[in-house]
């Protein structure tokens, strides 16, 4: 049990992890002894200034837990061996899936990557063409059928196109589901064996997309989606507004999986790279 009531506890935490995460480890431990000093010299009795050092300790501690789940986090994704690349896009309805799928082939666009993506969402009304306003924003080919068709049948025509114009990357939008319907979590087995039959190794990234306002419940889709759509990595959308996200660190944690990029608004450019040390940062802003 901490010496100090739990609200300043708290605060204190926040504002030392703060300094530290923005100064830096040495300079924040350089600081501990004058700042005792200075606390003792102003007449606080000596139980606050071994508080404040506790507290201190135990602030650089959680940091370094924090810091040590993420980093696993920023690992990078696997070399694939030949192009093209396919990266299936899940989750559940309205994480951001589209828009992130818009961003990320502005973001390969920009690197000279050629880019196509496949429209396999095609049970939400709009879907297709909401994805289409993103292909043509981004200069990249879209492969779609028409709504109610089968989702794993348009993945096998843009395989096949890829792979016909030698594309880079196959970026593939699904629609949103429930982690808890098995009939609709098993489509994405079906549309992941097709993938697999036509381009070795495929899928060879699947994003889970997470809305950053998400709670504890998110933990639960990372769960489900791993275990029925094999997901190797997190897209944090949404990390524009209020929400920290915080619920990437439990899912790291428990389910080892990194998180590749973060949604900071709905411009193509809004599409980031994670950097653990700026994530754990914000959480303590
Ligand atoms: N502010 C903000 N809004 C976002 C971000 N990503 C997506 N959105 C918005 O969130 C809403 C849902 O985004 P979509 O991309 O359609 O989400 P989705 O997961 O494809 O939705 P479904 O296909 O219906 O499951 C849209 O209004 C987007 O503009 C983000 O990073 N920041
Ligand atoms: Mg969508």
């Amino acid at each position: 049990m901490n010496p100090l009531t739990p609200y300043p506890a708290l605060i204190m935490r926040l504002a030392v992890g703060g300094v530290f995460l923005n100064h830096g480890i040495d300079k924040f431990q350089n600081g501990i002894g004058p700042t005792a000093n200075f606390l003792a010299g102003l007449g606080f009795p000596m139980a606050t200034v071994f508080a404040v050092i506790l507290i201190t300790v135990e602030t650089i501690g959680a940091v370094c837990v924090l810091l040590g789940i993420l980093t696993r986090a920023e690992a990078q994704p696997r070399q694939v061996a030949e192009p093209p690349e396919v990266i299936l896009v899940v989750g559940v309805n309205g994480t951001g899936k589209t828009t992130s799928i818009g961003k990320l082939a502005h973001a390969l666009r920009a690197q000279g990557k050629s880019v196509l993506l496949c429209a396999a969402d095609t049970f939400r009304a709009a879907a297709i063409e909401q994805l289409e306003i993103w292909a043509t924003r981004t200069g990249v080919e879209l492969i779609k059928t028409k709504p109610g068709g089968d989702p794993a049948a348009v993945l096998y025509d843009a395989l096949e196109a890829a792979r016909s114009r030698r594309a880079d990357y196959v970026i593939v939008d699904t629609a949103g589901r429930l982690h808890t319907k098995s009939n609709l979590m098993a489509e994405l087995d079906k549309m992941r064996r097709t993938a697999g039959r036509l381009v070795p190794g495929a899928p060879h990234e699947t994003l889970l997309v997470m809305d950053a306002t998400t709670g504890q419940n998110g933990l639960q889709q990372a769960r489900q989606f791993t275990q029925s759509a094999g997901v190797t990595g997190i897209i944090l959308a949404k990390l524009d507004g209020t929400a920290k996200g915080g619920v990437v660190v439990a899912i790291s944690q428990e389910l080892g999986l990194p998180v590749r990029y973060v949604g900071v608004g709905e411009q193509p450019g809004d599409l980031l790279p994670f950097d653990a040390g700026e994530f754990v940062e914000s959480l303590f802003a």
